[in-house]
């Protein structure tokens, strides 16, 4: 099944904008997530694809789903902590099927549990195609190690900013970490971090404060933009919205504000979004219903519009 609005096989070269499935939770510690890719795709089924506030036609914009990276030759995943070699798993996803993207189409992954973003931004970081990393998580993820593994998606966020810089990450919507990483993380004057207080304080223009100035932006001052990936554990949204993730944390962001925030990073002066990714989606922990799994799909729409729109502006 593709995702909904996706071109068929016969018109991929049509596309500007991918969807690729990562079906991998080999470092979380409550497995599932590596059915989130399947479900929400089937999720996305169940909505409409004319975006009722935009009036925008999705399948319009030329997406093709280019289904799930092939993990096989990784066998089945062990259970949390056996990943003895660790990095191989970084080496894994390269191998098995990252090469063969254009990376010149804008990307949308959808997880997995969160370590899938370090591989994920590391392809793109080594080949010069991403400067910058923008998360969207409840959590810090910055442990050295969980478990003894360091590439549990609770050291995802310090994994990535050892690889492209503490100063080229930002972290949005934060509301937990351990004493340690907090202790970690107040006193370095470089990687930023807007916590969901701030957001709730100063109205959530995080994100969106400069993506509105950037209306006018970019033709009349032709300033440099930065390639960005952008990191979406759906956690960052509230538990009641997004009861289907491994680790949910109350008092997060309404669906709005997350879609809100996400278009205004995508439309930001000086930011362009070439990569996201939508993780943790964990369908053995949601409702009945599969709520988690439509907001996510309903995600993956606002990230494409949002691509349209900035691509469409200039
Ligand atoms: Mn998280």
């Amino acid at each position: 099944m593709k995702f909904s609005g996706s071109l068929s096989e016969a018109e991929k070269e049509k596309a500007s904008y991918e969807i690729v499935g990562v079906p991998f939770d080999g470092n979380a510690f409550k497995k599932g997530a590596r059915e989130g890719p399947r479900a929400v795709r089937k999720a996305s089924q169940r909505l409409e694809t004319f975006l009722w506030h935009e009036k925008l036609e999705l399948s319009d914009l030329l997406y093709y789903d280019r289904g799930d990276l092939d993990l096989s030759g990784f066998g089945e995943f062990g259970e949390f902590g056996e990943f003895g070699g660790f990095g191989e798993f970084g080496g894994l996803v390269s191998l098995e099927g990252l090469e063969g993207l254009d990376l010149r189409k804008k990307k949308v992954f959808i997880g997995g549990d969160h370590s899938v973003s370090f591989p994920l931004v590391k392809h793109f970081f080594e080949r010069g195609e991403v400067e910058r990393v923008v998360v969207l998580d409840a959590h810090t993820d910055f442990r050295d190690s969980y478990k003894s593994n360091k590439f549990s998606n609770a050291c995802v966020v310090r994994r990535v900013a050892e690889l492209v810089g503490l100063e080229r990450v930002v972290e949005i919507g934060v509301r937990s970490s351990s004493e340690e990483e907090y202790a970690l993380l107040k006193d370095n004057d470089k990687l930023r971090i807007y916590d969901a207080g701030t957001l709730r304080r100063e109205g959530g223009r995080a994100g969106e404060g400069e993506g509105g100035r950037s209306e006018r932006g970019r033709s009349e001052r032709g300033g440099r933009e930065e390639a960005t990936y952008l990191s979406i554990d759906i956690d960052v949204l509230d538990p009641s919205v997004a009861p289907g993730v491994e680790n949910p944390e109350p008092c997060g962001f309404s669906l709005e504000r997350l879609i809100s925030v996400v278009r205004g990073v995508i439309k930001s002066e000086g930011v362009r979004v070439v990569a996201a990714d939508v993780v943790e989606v964990n369908p053995r922990q949601d409702n009945p219903n599969g709520i988690t799994s439509l907001n996510a799909a309903r995600l993956v729409f606002e990230i494409l519009a949002g691509y349209w729109e900035r691509d469409s502006r200039y």
